[in-house]
């Protein structure tokens, strides 16, 4: 497989859908395969690159779910768009992300960065899947709660390193790897905004970034709006400007429309 910059320029869209009863942004609205599966076609006509599939709430206070629940809400989803469209398996389970890569899944999104399950950094190197490692201070049940840095962007940046590190350490070509600070992952608004601010910090580790600011409550917090969808662009035009590779996104069309314009002018 080419390498993950190669295969995602600067900038492509990962599309989400996620397929639970408890979401942060789309909670429940994809929990018939079908409709699911028509919502990731979409996403690819309408220019991603990528979309993610996910089985398990990460927002905060959630209290995660069983492999088995997971793969009974991913399973038919994966089993309608397996080769049919470019997708990314949001797990941090090795029997979610081996049964995904199965389907053809050619992306392991794992927001422990390889904490979760000490499985799953052998599936991923033995798939020669791309994989996408995220910054996560404390858990999801509890990484709201008092969210602590003497200096967000240069922790995160060490953090993002050692676990690229272990990747590598564990088989996994570091051409295939991307990283993501996190936004939302026991963080507050103002640390959010400085990851952005300094994305460079977490360019300069070598690899591309990924950056989900997509609804994220830190905007509802700062535009004092439940319509998030402007904010979102916003967020992820300025994270393309100070160099993200890959955007993930809930409303696709809006988001490749207006980095389409910002990729224009850079
Ligand atoms: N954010 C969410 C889930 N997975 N993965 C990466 N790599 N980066 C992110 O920022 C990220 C992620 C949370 O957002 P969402 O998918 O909307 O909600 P939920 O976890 O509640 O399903």
């Amino acid at each position: 497989m080419i390498s993950i910059e190669e295969r995602f320029p600067r900038p492509s869209v990962m599309g989400v859908v996620n397929v639970t009863p408890d979401s942060f942004s789309d909670a429940g609205i994809h929990l018939d395969p079908d409709v699911a599966a028509a919502a990731a076609r979409r996403m690819v006509e309408d220019g991603a690159a990528i979309v993610d599939v996910g089985g398990e709430s990460t927002r905060p206070g959630s209290q995660g779910v069983a492999a088995e629940e997971e793969l009974r809400r991913v399973q038919p989803v994966l089993d309608r768009l397996g080769g049919e469209i470019p997708l990314s398996i949001d797990t941090s389970k090795a029997v979610v992300a081996r049964a995904a890569l199965d389907c053809g899944a050619i992306l392991v999104n794992d927001i422990t960065a390889l904490r979760g399950d000490p499985e799953l950094a052998c599936v991923v190197a033995d798939s020669g899947a791309y994989l996408c490692l995220m910054h996560m201070q404390g858990e999801p049940r509890t990484m709201q709660a008092e969210p602590r840095y003497e200096d967000v962007a240069a922790e995160v940046a060490a953090f993002l390193e050692e676990r690229l590190a272990f990747a590598v350490s564990q088989g996994i070509p570091e051409d295939r790897i991307c990283l993501d600070p996190g936004i939302g992952f026991g963080k507050t608004v103002a640390h959010n905004l400085e990851l952005v601010r300094r994305l460079d910090v977490l360019r300069a580790l070598g690899r591309p970034v990924l950056v989900g600011f997509s609804r994220k409550s830190s905007l509802r917090k700062l535009t004092g709006s439940d319509d998030l969808l402007a904010a979102s662009v916003a967020a992820a035009v300025a994270a393309f400007e100070r160099g993200a590779t890959i955007l993930r996104v809930h409303d696709v069309k809006p988001h490749v429309d207006a980095l389409s314009v910002a990729a224009a002018v850079a």
